[in-house]
């Protein structure tokens, strides 16, 4: 059996500052400290910290007064700062840069007197976070129908927005619908799906047309990893989503000669390690990796944690 890598895959620079900023604020608080929420939609990276002495909770009632917390990758809204702030949490905010920018242009629309609208996939936490950032109503639409089903005037001011991790061609669909339909809407267009999750998307598409197989690995919590599935699909492959090998089932490659393989910005590249040593245990396997886009995106962690871990007395 071949199989081709997809390139780029796996982490992005978003996941790679959250996944550090925990880590660091392990080794300057020391255990525990407290995440809200998945750091990022990975079983084996919540594991591999919560080995370390992080603590994972769903809301910041559970965090001690005056804990670390740690907002995840995804985002939080102004209610769950509100209450970190009373509670006097340390607070590191993990939230992806491309997140806050999303944020802050939402913000920047409501404040020119325009409705906003967001397209996005309901009870994600990204989501409740953008929808919970954005002062006033904020309008979730999730598919073209919903488009239609709007009750607004037709020549309202509004304004658009997006969750980071869509698929750019559903989402092309409903920003149409929407300039269809509405005289006086603005928006970024498709620009605030991330470049990782854009990039991953476009290596599948161009992997699916020298496959058999898809294989994504990624949890099925995760949005981008789940798109990157239903790239598979809609080109026409056998298209699976796996947490690791242990989900890779063999009667998934009878009469395959070529599997592609990829990974959501969530997984780690041991894992995409693990899913090819489960395909050798079924029989030879010559692994290669597609060309494909370079990515050199870096993030800035947050301030706190670059100074100095202890004061140097003089
Ligand atoms: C944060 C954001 O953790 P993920 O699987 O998250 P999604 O949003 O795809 O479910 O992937 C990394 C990530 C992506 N987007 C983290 Cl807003
Ligand atoms: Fe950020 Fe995109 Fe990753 S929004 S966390 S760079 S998938």
């Amino acid at each position: 059996m071949r199989v081709i890598l997809a390139q780029p895959r796996g982490f992005c620079a978003g996941v790679v500052r959250a996944i550090e900023i925990v880590d660091r604020a392990l080794q300057k608080h020391g255990a525990p400290v407290y995440v809200r929420h998945e750091i990022v939609h990975n079983r084996h990276v919540v594991e591999n910290l919560r080995n370390k002495g992080a603590r994972f909770v769903e809301e910041l009632d559970e965090v001690p007064e005056g804990a670390v917390a740690i907002f995840s990758a995804h985002g939080v809204a102004k209610t769950v700062e509100r209450a970190a702030e009373e509670r006097e949490l340390d607070v590191l905010d993990a939230t992806c840069p491309l997140v806050t920018k999303v944020h802050v242009q939402g913000r920047q629309y409501v404040a020119a007197g325009r409705t906003l609208i967001l397209i996005g996939h309901a009870g994600h936490p990204e989501v409740e976070g953008t929808i919970g950032q954005i002062p006033g109503t904020v309008l979730l639409v999730q598919s073209e129908a919903d488009v239609q089903k709007l009750d607004l005037p037709l020549d309202a001011p509004l304004a658009y927005v997006t969750q980071t991790t869509l698929s750019v061609d559903d989402t092309r669909g409903i920003i149409d619908a929407l300039v269809k339909r509405f005289s006086d809407i603005v928006g970024p267009d498709t620009r605030d799906i991330c470049y990782a999750t854009q990039n991953r998307q476009a290596a599948v598409r161009d992997l699916s047309s020298q496959v058999d197989v898809l294989l994504v690995v990624g949890a099925t919590n995760s949005s981008n990893s789940n798109r990157l599935r239903e790239i598979g699909s809609e080109s026409g492959l056998p298209s699976y989503l796996v947490a690791d090998g242990s989900e890779v089932k063999p009667e998934w490659f009878a009469g395959v000669t070529t599997v592609g393989l990829t990974a959501g910005a969530s997984a780690p590249e041991e894992m995409v390690e693990n899913v090819i040593d489960a395909l050798r245990a079924l029989g030879p396997v010559e692994v290669s990796t597609m060309a494909g886009r370079e990515e050199k995106v870096e993030f800035k962690l947050p301030s706190k944690l670059l100074q100095p871990l202890v004061a140097r007395e003089v």
